[in-house]
Formats: structure tokens, sequence, C-alpha cells
């Protein structure tokens, strides 16, 4: 009999029987199927998560705000010039110690842009449409050559784009890079619950699953095994950046000289958010510890107030950039469920799903929650924790919709301004707008400068300057 089966006893038992509902209709490996789904489930945290989560109503569920006040930060602008080449030289000679590693987070689903595919194969630089992966994938040989110690790196890919993504590098021999460097691991998954907190089917024979958000990557990088082999290798530093941005110094040693001379467990880059609205997370501190409240849980008279000087109060935002101590991830990875664990929060979503009687539903209005975990919630935990400020026309210019703000149009220009400025810098008479942005199209390849140091080195050696025409390309 197969409702004999220890683990649809277990689902009954916690009130989730409809997990199993079709399960006499369903051909053996169908069945088979659904129990492996089903065995990827703690139904404990599940029903953790439905009273502490869903049971709430919005605002009872909402983010404490109680005693919040703005980070301190580490200026770059206007900063101690001289602690900033500290910072530099010290993270210039971990990195040509080997101890830093590489980490892009590329789970998502990157539904915003409507494009279909891992996000890291999307098109964007401004000349020769290199993909997302092929721009880090020639940074991190260029700066793994500058430093004399090629990098190791890791991607975290879904359940839905993992074969994709591996089959796109191997179609690409890596972009040049060691395959033995680079490591892929899927990250975990969370089923969907309806409001009353019953796991939802998407098919009779399959569960509802969803990545488990970015801060799934800690539990994934131990569960793979990605901390064994950085222990291995010597490395205690993992450069944390998300898949949309191309313009992200992936390998920054100034970063890395800050994170390592101040002790810390995790640390994470700013930039002053341009206007109140903007979509990014807010560095604060609450009872001595650091968080990241986000754009949907600061009410907008907060996000709006201002200080004496009539900037924005709460100016620090997340650019998603971080530096992660390796025995700190381990930690936070092996704290499930205890009072130093990653909270889960919730996202009501419109989940395709099938109903009582087994016919789909196209909801037209969210019908149920995910669960995700995100990464910068380990903040408060760390040890020593640190922000700095990064300079953004050199550092995040994500792509995340097709039109508009943060678009691949956004992203191109942002790429030639940052290029055009280089050049500048070293004399070259480009015409530019306002902006910045230069009259023509143009590319500089990571080989050939994927930062301005690195940029600067390769201008030097030059015997002849190239012709500033359209479509210039420096490689
Ligand atoms: C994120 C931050 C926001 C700001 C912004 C900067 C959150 C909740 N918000 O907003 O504060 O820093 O980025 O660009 O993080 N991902 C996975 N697995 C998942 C979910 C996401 O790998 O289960 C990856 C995804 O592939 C991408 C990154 O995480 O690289 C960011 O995900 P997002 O696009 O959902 O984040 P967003 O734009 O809401």
């Amino acid at each position: 009999m197969p409702s004999a089966h220890p683990l649809i006893t277990e689902f009954q038992r916690a009130g989730q029987a409809q997990v199993f509902a079709f399960f006499d209709e369903l051909a053996p490996d169908a069945q088979a199927h659904l129990l492996a789904e089903a065995a990827e489930i703690d139904l404990a945290e599940i029903d953790r998560l439905n009273r502490t989560l869903v049971a709430q109503s919005g605002a009872a569920a909402g983010v404490n705000l109680s005693g919040l006040v703005p980070a301190p930060y580490e200026p770059l602008v206007g900063g101690d010039a001289v602690a900033w080449e500290r910072a530099k030289r010290a993270g210039e000679e971990a990195l040509r110690a080997g101890r830093v590693a590489a980490f892009t987070v590329a789970g998502g689903q990157g539904t915003r842009l409507g494009y279909d595919g891992p996000k890291g194969t999307f098109p964007v630089t401004p000349v020769l449409g290199k993909t997302l992966f092929q721009v880090f994938a020639e940074k991190l040989l260029a700066a793994g050559r500058r430093y004399g110690r090629p990098l190791h790196w890791f991607i975290m890919t879904s359940h839905q784009n993992h074969a994709a993504t591996e089959a796109f590098f191997a179609e690409h021999n890596f972009f040049g890079c060691d395959a033995a460097r680079v490591h892929f691991f899927r990250q975990g998954r969370m089923p969907a619950v309806d409001f009353s907190g019953k796991i939802l089917l998407e098919s009779k024979g399959s569960i509802a699953l969803s990545p488990d958000g970015h801060g799934g990557s800690l539990r994934a990088l131990d569960r793979s095994g990605a901390l064994e082999l950085m222990k291995r290798e010597g490395i205690d530093t993992l450069s944390y950046f998300q898949v949309d941005n191309p313009l992200v110094r992936a390998i920054d040693p100034s970063f890395i000289g800050w994170h390592l001379l101040r002790g810390s467990e995790m640390s994470s880059k700013m930039v002053p958010k341009a206007y109140a609205e903007e979509k990014l997370g807010h560095f604060c501190a609450q009872n001595g510890r650091l968080v990241v409240v986000e754009y949907s849980d600061l009410p907008m008279p907060m996000q709006r107030e201002t200080d004496a000087s009539g900037q924005l109060r709460y100016r620090a935002g997340s650019i998603a950039l971080h530096l992660l101590d390796r025995e700190f991830i381990r930690r936070m990875a092996r704290s499930d469920g205890s009072a130093v664990a990653l909270p889960f929060h919730r996202a009501d979503k419109k989940i395709p799903a099938i109903d009582a009687a087994g016919q789909p539903v196209k909801p037209a209005q969210a019908n149920g929650v995910k669960f995700e975990l995100f990464v910068f919630d380990a903040l408060p935990f760390a040890q020593n924790p640190l922000v700095i400020e990064t300079l953004r026309a050199g550092d995040f210019s994500p792509v995340k919709n097709a039109e508009g703000l943060d678009s691949p149009q956004t992203c191109r220009d942002d790429q030639r301004r940052q290029f055009a400025r280089w050049l500048k810098a070293h004399g070259a008479a480009l015409v530019t707008d306002a902006t910045g942005l230069p009259a023509i199209n143009l590319e500089v390849a990571p080989s050939f400068g994927y930062d301005e140091d690195s940029f600067a080195e390769s201008w030097a050696r030059q015997t002849v300057q190239p012709a500033l025409v359209d479509g210039l390309v420096l490689v």
C-alpha cells in the first residue's frame, strides 16, 4: 500500500496530507519523484514558519524598527586616504597569498528581465555583447594573473538553471578559466504554502518548490563542500556578488584589506542612495548590531528623512557586495533553527498550482507564500562587521528590468561612462556629454583593464594610442 510509506504518514501527521492527494494516480517513477521532493522538506521548519510568518497579518509580521539608527560606515569620499592606502596594500598581499575566492549568486529567477535562460547568459557589454558570466570570468582571470594566484570561483545556481549554466560554461570553454577552479552548486529549495499554511502542489506529481533566497547560499556553500575546498586551498575570504551587475569590482583589494585589517567576519559595501525611493536595502544599527533593512520594510517617511547637512539620513544603500569569512559562513550554515540562524522572510506571490480537484490554477492575485533567506541577515551575527563606501560609477549598475531603470540600456551606458573616465584620466581626447557618456560606443576588455589600476598599467604599456572611433575595443 503506497499510503504506508513513512514519509506520507509524516506529511499526514503534519496536516499536509494534500501533498499526496493524487499519489495513487501516479506512475511509479512519478511517485518516486514526488517522494524525493517531499524528502527535501523539513516539516518542523514549515510548521514553525506557518506559525510565525504565515499566521501573522502583514503588519504583525513586519520588521521591528525600534531603536533603529543609520549605521556608521567608512567613507571613501573625504575619508582617511592613508587608511585606504594601507587597506589596499593589505588586500593586495592577501590576493598574492591566495587567500581570496570569488562567489556569484546566480540562482534567482530573473523574472523582471523577462529573459528565458540563466541570467548570467544575458549579453551586456556595449560593443561586443559579452554575457554577464563572460565579463566576470575575464575579470577574475585578469585579477588572478595580476596577483600571480589564479582564483577559485564558486557559482550558486538553482535547480531550474543548473544544467543550463554548466552547459553554457562548457560550450564557451569556461571563457579561458581553468575549469577545475570553477565550481557550480545548486541552492536549496523551499515549498510554497497557501495562506492557511498548506504546501502547494505545482502538478499532481510535484510540489511547488522555489529557491530558498540568496541567504540559502551559506548552507549551500557548506553542503556542497565549497568551504572544505577553501580550507584545503588556504582560502579564508569569499568575495560575494550578484549575477546582475557587470560593473562590479569582483576582486577589490581595498575592500579586502579593510575587511582583514578590522578582523571582520562579514563586510559590505554601500553607496549613498541616489534618491529616497531607490530600491536598495539600508545599512542600519539596532541595539549595537549592524542590520540591513530592505527598501520594502523601511517606511517611506523614514527613507525620506534628511539630516542637518540635507543628505538622506538613511543614505547607506546596500548594493549586495559582501566579503565573508570562511568559518563565519560555516557557523551560520550550521545554525539552522537556532536563535542565531538567518530568519526566513515571507513573500506573497502568485504561485501556479493545482486545486483540490487537481485542476491547474493561474492566479490573478497572490495565492500563497514563498519563504526566502537573505544573506545580509548574517551581518548582525558577525564579529566586527564593517561597511565601507564605494563609488557607484565603478561598482554598481545592475540589469534588473527589460526597460527603464536598471535595464540593459542603462547598464551599457554606465559601462561606456566608466571606460570613458579611464581613457580621459589618461589624456585621451574623448568627447562626453554632461553625464560623462562618450559620443562613441566603446568597450575595454577586462584583460586590458578590469579596474582603474589595471587599466592604467595596460595603458602605460601601449606604444601607439588607439584611434577614438565608434566601436573601439581595447583588448
Ligand atoms: C537586491 C537586494 C537589494 C539591493 C539590490 C542591489 C535583496 C532582498 N535585496 O535586490 O537590497 O542590494 O539587490 O542590486 O536581496 N538570488 C539567488 N537565489 C535566490 C534569490 C536570488 O541566487 O533564491 C540571486 C539572484 O540571482 C541575484 C541576487 O541574488 O544575483 C539578487 O536577487 P534579486 O534580483 O531578487 O534582488 P533584488 O533586485 O530584489
